[in-house]
């Protein structure tokens, strides 16, 4: 097993557990892995960057080396908002799917941080 990948199942099942009090055990994760792709060119191209996340919570990811770079983002089951400051802070936008141009709506380079929720 990839140690990332369950510290990172381990955090959303302790979410899912506190939303529903605890009482009932603990079912398997739902098979619904939130996965978003930023990469540095439009199109889906050049360097990229990719989270996967498994299991169902809210997640604020840093964008690491593609930092004010990205200009592409794929994402796929998951809510997914951009913020131009690192953390989630800053002006932010709520992407209704994945974005083949950045550019086009004001986002080009200048993404920092992003807010991922997997239901
Ligand atoms: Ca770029």
């Amino acid at each position: 097993m990839n140690g990332k990948i369950a510290s990172t199942l381990a955090i959303g099942a302790g979410a899912a557990a506190v939303a529903v009090g605890g009482a009932a055990p603990a079912l398997a994760a739902p098979e619904a892995p939130g996965l978003v792709s930023l990469h540095d060119l439009p199109g889906y191209g050049g360097e990229s960057h990719t989270q996967l996340i498994n299991g169902s919570g809210t997640f604020c990811l840093p964008l690491g080396p593609l930092d004010n770079r990205a200009s592409s983002i794929r994402l796929s089951d998951a809510r997914v908002e951009v913020f131009d400051s690192p953390g989630c802070f800053g002006a932010g936008l709520a992407l209704p799917g994945s974005v083949p141009d950045l550019g086009l709506i004001g986002w080009d380079n200048r993404i920092s941080s992003v807010r991922i929720t997997v239901a």
